[in-house]
């Protein structure tokens, strides 16, 4: 059965000065002729009266682009119509093409998911541009660019075109097994390890960079300590508002509130815990203190407000916090900072940033998300493998499982939960 053919504003929504409607599938051109009469030719712009083939009424007078699959942004045929930007005249097109047999809304990023199934893009161009759409900072965007415009998918190729050579290389060797000199196809076999090697090296050097989330989601810094020792406050003065309740009571705070900010071109969420305490009887406490262990076993930074030495992390900061009102020295190791005066957040804020740029993917590196990473840790551990094993057949086995998991990373055996999970963070229309 033929996919439908899906249509949906692509442009901010109205109202706008233009709209941008996209049509894509088999019945596009169909269906924009209907509207219009007849169609420019493909890629060139005309100006159409669009009618509802229902009552004949002007809808509105617009531009009207074609173009024929498959070299399309879809890989199908793809009309754009671009309106007048006021809700009833795009409300008014909606209707009439929804009227249409085979024609209906598209889902959020069916477009793009499209794109994907007709081979236009890979997966990690998907992702690319997923993160591209929602990048907020300028790292963000550029990052974003690069892996939509297809940098990893051109690495993860040659990557593949290497695997692939040093296989053909292994299965020569097996079929000539024989017949030729035993000692040429050993040198033979010893090369191919050797490259397995050097692939497995330059994978392990793209997966020692700082994943992509870190850039997209933001650096995760944890406020923990004990009850009263001023977190909320200090939230509160790193996001610049009152996000979190502060109060001389123990025990305040009780769930993680997370808070996403951008400053110095990076993206941080930081997060308030509850007060870590032995003595909480109050259940919701407890739990409380539990979801703060949690976070601070995930935080990428934590920074520490309590007197007592702070718990085991990644990395962290320890504050002394409420400086204006203690009276003894700072402890040499400590940032001194209060919430109150303003004093030390300045200092704060640069300790933040030193940290955080190390943490950080730069935007020339090549990085990967979580889901190719894995991919990519299967394929160099198969590469691994491959570059000790002796028998040629198991050898030859190691590559081909080298090959699949850049194919899974590439998305050319993406399950449906993925591709559902990415597109269904795309917005409408795109
Ligand atoms: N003078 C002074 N008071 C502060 C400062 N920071 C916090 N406080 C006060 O200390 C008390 C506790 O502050 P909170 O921010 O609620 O402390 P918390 O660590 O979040 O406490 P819990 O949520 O109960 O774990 C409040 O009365 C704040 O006004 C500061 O820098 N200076
Ligand atoms: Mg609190």
């Amino acid at each position: 059965m033929a996919a439908d053919t899906i249509f949906a504003v692509s442009s901010g929504r109205p109202p706008a000065a233009i709209a941008v409607l996209r049509i894509s599938g088999a019945g596009a051109i169909g269906a924009a002729t209907r509207l219009a009469g007849n169609v420019p030719r493909p890629r060139h712009a005309g100006v159409r009266a669009l009618r509802d083939p229902a009552d004949n009424q002007l809808l509105d007078r617009a531009l009207v682009l074609v173009f024929q699959g498959p070299m399309t942004a879809t890989g199908e045929d793809l009309v754009e119509l671009h309106l007048h930007g006021g809700r009833a005249v795009v409300a008014g097109v909606e209707r009439a093409l929804s009227g249409m047999d085979g024609l209906r809304v598209a889902e959020p990023g069916e477009f793009t998911r499209r794109a994907l199934t007709h081979g236009r893009i890979d997966l990690t161009e998907a992702e690319g541009l997923g993160d591209l759409l929602s990048a907020e900072t300028d790292a963000q965007r550029r990052m974003a660019l690069a892996n939509s415009d297809g940098r990893l998918r051109r690495a993860v190729a040659d990557w593949t075109a290497i695997a692939t050579r040093l296989s053909a290389m292994v299965e020569a060797v097996l079929d000539h097994a024989d017949e030729d000199d035993v000692d040429a196809g050993d040198d033979v076999l010893a090369g191919v390890r050797r490259e397995a090697a050097t692939l497995a090296d330059t994978i392990d050097a793209v997966l020692a960079v700082p994943p992509v989330e870190r850039l997209r989601d933001g650096i995760r810094v944890v406020l923990a300590g004990p009850p009263n020792a001023g977190k909320s406050t200090l939230l509160n003065a790193l996001v610049g508002r009152k996000a979190a309740i502060v109060s001389p009571l123990a025990g305040t705070t009780r769930d993680v509130i997370e808070i996403p900010v951008t400053r110095g071109g990076i993206a941080w969420l930081f997060l308030d815990t509850a007060g870590l305490r032995n003595e909480a009887i109050d259940p919701v406490e407890r739990i409380g203190i539990d979801r703060a262990t949690d976070s601070i076993a995930t935080a990428d930074i934590v920074l520490w407000l309590g007197d007592d030495a702070p718990p085991q992390a990644a990395s962290v900061l320890a504050l002394h916090p409420r400086s204006d009102v203690r009276g003894e020295a700072v402890p040499a190791d400590r940032v001194a900072v209060s919430a109150e005066t303003g004093e030390g957040l300045s200092e704060l804020w640069q300790a933040l940033t030193e940290r955080a740029s190390t943490m950080l993917p730069k935007v020339d590196d090549l990085a990967l998300n979580q889901r190719q990473s894995s991919h990519a840790r299967t394929a160099a551990a198969a590469l691994r493998r491959a570059a000790t094993q002796l028998d040629p057949l198991l050898l030859a086995e190691e590559l081909r499982y080298g090959v699949q998991a850049f194919a899974a990373l590439t998305g050319m055996r993406a399950t449906e939960a993925v591709l559902d999970d990415l597109f269904g963070r795309f917005c409408i229309g795109k």
